[in-house]
Order: C-alpha cells, then sequence, then structure tokens
C-alpha cells in the first residue's frame, strides 16, 4: 500500500498542529504508523489521497450509521446551505430534532442543543451541581466524557492510549472534585456514598463504555446506580454520546440526564443534554445555570440530525437489522481468530480485546495483549480495512455495510491473525 501522498501531508501538517492532527488519536502515534490523509468517503468506504480505498469501522468515531454521504442527507443539506450557514437565532429546525430526538430519549423531557460531546457532557454536570448545591461528581476510571477539566481524570480513549488519563493543566481543586472508581464495581460506588454521599452532585456513567475498547456493563451495574443515586439524592447522567440510537439502554432504566452527540448530528458537529424537565428548567434563560453558543442550534447541523433520525424511525427494524449484521461480522472474525480474542458487543458497537478473559473494567483493558493489536491494526490496515488506531476505542458498523465487505474483512482478518502466531 501507498501512502507517500499521505506521509507529505502529514509532514506538513506536523508543522502547524499538534501532532498534526486536530484530535491525538488520529496521529496513530500509538501505532507506529502514520495516518492516511483522507480525501473522500461514501457509504462503508473510505477513501485516502494516495488512491487507497478502505472499508471503514470508524465510522468518524460513531456518527455514521447510515454510512458516509448518504444521498438524502447530502440533498437535504446541500439545500439548507443554499438558505444560509448559521444565523445565531431560533429555528423551527431545533424543535424538530429535538422532538425527533425525543421520541428516541422520552426521558429527556427538556433539552439543549449543543456542538460536541464534551460540551454536552461539561454543560451536564454544571446542571447537576446548580441544581442539587452539590460539587463531587463520581466517574468511572477508563469511561471518557470529553476533556472538560472535571472529566478529564482517569478517563479513557485518547487519554488512554497516550498514557495521559489525568490531564497535567487540570487544576488539583477540580481534580479533588472528580471521584474515579473502577467501570462495573458497584461497592466502590456504595463505599464513596456511604462516605460522602451528601457532597456528591451526580454520578456520569457510559452505560455502554466505549472508550477503554467496549466495555459491557455487568447485570444490575446500571439498576443499582439508579438506586443508589435516588437513595442519597445526587443526579445519574448517562453520557449516550456513542451509545445513542445504536444501543436501547433506556427501556430499562431512566437516568435524571442524558448527553447525546455524533449521531444526533448526522456527521456535523452537534450534542445535546437534556433530562427531567424540573432539573433542566433550571437552565439559563428559564433558571439561572448558564450555558450558551453561538453555533448551537446550527442549522446545518440540525438539518443532517433530522434527515438522519428520520431516516432510523423511518426504516423497518433498522436497529435489529444492524446489530444481527454486527453479530455476523463479529463470528466471521471470531471464526479465523488464531490467537484468544474477546469480542464484545452492543448493538452496532464492537472491538477485539486481545486476551483470553472476559474485560470488565479498565484495569482488564489496559493488561490486553498491545503488541498483538498493533500488529493486528497495521496488517488490517495495509490490506485496506480501516480500524480504530487504539485498544482504548470500538468499532462501528454502519447500514451501508454488506456481505462483500464483511468477507473482505474476515479475510483480512485471518491473514492478520495469522501474523500473531
Ligand atoms: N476521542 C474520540 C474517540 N473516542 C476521538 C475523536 C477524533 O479523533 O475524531
Amino acid at each position: 500500500m501507498k501512502l507517500e501522498k499521505s506521509a507529505a501531508a502529514f509532514a506538513l501538517a506536523k508543522k502547524f498542529m499538534p501532532g498534526g492532527v486536530n484530535s491525538p488519536v488520529r496521529s496513530y502515534q500509538n501505532v507506529d504508523c502514520n495516518p492516511p490523509f483522507i480525501a473522500r468517503a461514501k457509504g462503508s468506504h473510505i477513501f485516502d489521497i494516495d488512491g487507497n480505498d478502505f472499508i471503514d469501522y470508524v465510522g468518524s468515531w460513531g456518527p455514521m450509521i447510515l454510512g458516509h454521504a448518504h444521498e438524502k442527507i447530502v440533498d437535504a443539506l446541500k439545500k439548507a446551505v443554499e438558505r444560509g450557514t448559521s444565523y445565531g437565532a431560533p429555528t423551527e429546525l431545533e424543535t424538530e430534532l429535538a422532538a425527533l430526538v425525543q421520541k428516541f430519549y422520552p426521558s429527556m423531557e427538556v433539552m439543549r442543543m449543543v456542538n460536541s460531546g464534551t460540551e454536552s457532557t461539561m454543560s451536564a454536570l454544571r446542571v447537576a451541581r446548580g441544581f442539587t448545591g452539590r460539587e463531587k461528581i463520581v466517574k468511572f476510571i477508563g469511561c471518557y466524557h470529553g476533556h472538560s477539566d472535571s472529566l478529564l481524570v482517569k478517563a479513557g480513549s485518547g487519554a488512554a492510549t497516550f498514557g495521559e488519563p489525568s490531564s497535567p493543566g487540570v487544576t488539583f481543586g477540580t481534580a479533588q472534585d472528580t471521584i474515579a472508581i473502577p467501570y462495573n464495581d458497584i461497592s466502590a460506588v456504595e463505599k464513596i456514598f456511604n462516605e460522602c454521599g451528601e457532597k456528591i452532585a451526580a454520578v456520569i456513567v457510559e452505560p455502554v463504555a466505549g472508550n477503554m475498547g467496549l466495555v459491557l456493563p455487568e447485570e444490575n451495574f446500571l439498576e443499582k446506580l439508579r438506586e443508589v443515586t435516588k437513595k442519597f439524592g445526587a443526579l445519574l447522567i448517562f453520557d449516550e454520546v456513542m451509545s445513542g440510537f445504536r444501543v436501547k439502554i433506556q427501556n430499562k432504566i431512566k437516568p435524571d440526564l442524558t448527553c447525546l452527540g455524533k449521531i444526533i448530528g448526522g456527521g456535523l458537529p452537534c450534542a445535546a443534554y437534556g433530562g427531567r424537565a424540573e432539573i433542566m428548567r433550571n437552565v439559563s434563560p428559564d433558571g439561572k445555570i448558564y450555558q450558551a453558543g453561538t453555533l448551537s442550534g446550527n442549522p446545518l447541523a440540525m438539518t443532517a440530525g433530522i434527515e438522519t433520525l428520520k431516516i432510523l424511525i423511518d426504516t423497518p427494524n433498522f436497529s435489529e437489522n444492524l446489530t444481527a449484521k454486527t453479530s455476523k461480522l463479529i463470528e466471521g472474525i471470531k471464526g479465523v481468530a488464531q490467537v484468544p480474542i474477546q469480542t464484545p458487543q452492543a448493538g452496532s458497537m464492537f472491538c477485539i480485546f486481545f486476551s483470553n478473559k472476559k474485560v470488565k473494567n479498565y484495569e482488564d483493558a489496559a493488561s490486553c495483549n498491545q503488541a498483538q493489536f498493533k500488529k493486528f491494526f497495521i496488517a488490517m490496515l495495509e490490506q485496506g480495512i480501516y480500524l480504530a488506531p487504539s485498544q482504548f476505542e470500538t468499532l462501528f458498523v454502519s447500514a451501508a455495510h454488506d456481505d462483500l465487505d464483511f468477507e473482505k474483512t474476515i479475510n483480512a482478518a485471518k491473514i492478520a491473525f495469522g501474523e500473531l502466531v
């Protein structure tokens, strides 16, 4: 595979941006190779500036549930662009998207649109603190909720990939108010609430953790979290930036606040936070908790989000079919594995851990065989399969992936696994 043009573009980019990128994992530093620079994407494929064609399981880290450049979204966006790209004023589109979101998430009685997952979790925390009058928050080690100071403590995703789970620059005072405990460990939750429950404003959790690889909640973990937070008057915040619209978690359990991102914007910058009206009515201008943004509710982002959610609603059994497709791919990969692997799946999210032991938390994820991951990743890339370049990320299947994509992926995996033996 030729990556000459990408290598030159990367060298130039490094002169202007840290690591040559605008988000750390994209630099491929962790897998010791240069990243392909992308020229375009269509359906399940992504193409780089050297002309390489990859089957894409990153999907822009989650948003592209319909595949890239879906015709309906492209058409709607073309029309929307003609009407102007930003007004900084209310539009009917915002209400339309909010109503669609509420169909999926009835617990979001009132919501606010923002621009990124980071903004949504950061704002939800402020609301939780403002509403409860308490300062401490509980998060889980290896969960990543964006890069705001309060949440960049023992975080997953790029922070874990580059060995800086708690970033320099986060003040001691801020970090002190964030209590980080192991995922899936309900006794740690009970212990901390028994020690200082009256000071805890909220527990924030990825109900399906997607930033330490994919780690599923153990049976009753989320139910117990709901029980404990209720008992102590703390809010439960579900960060569904990754799992949102892919995994049906809230059928069983209702959080007080939900954070969404990625799919809600159909590939454009958009996110939202929302929840019980009693809480959300404290947000300015209804209440005193301040949060604002010039590009919040941007008409292009609203348009792409509306079109995406409409397709999810209008396509019969969309979610079930995508989940079944994902299971089929995983079965194929497991069938050709020649080393021990774990392949957790939640809806259309999955990952490959190189381990013979079920992964339940960050410690387990970090002890998987990173050397095998790297080798596998590079062997797959060389065969045209585009995976996330870190063991601490999740892979996504889209509606655009087809049997031929899967056949090629499984054949490539067979060769890649062979190189590990
Ligand atoms: N931290 C993001 C994935 N969990 C990466 C975002 C990006 O690099 O685009």
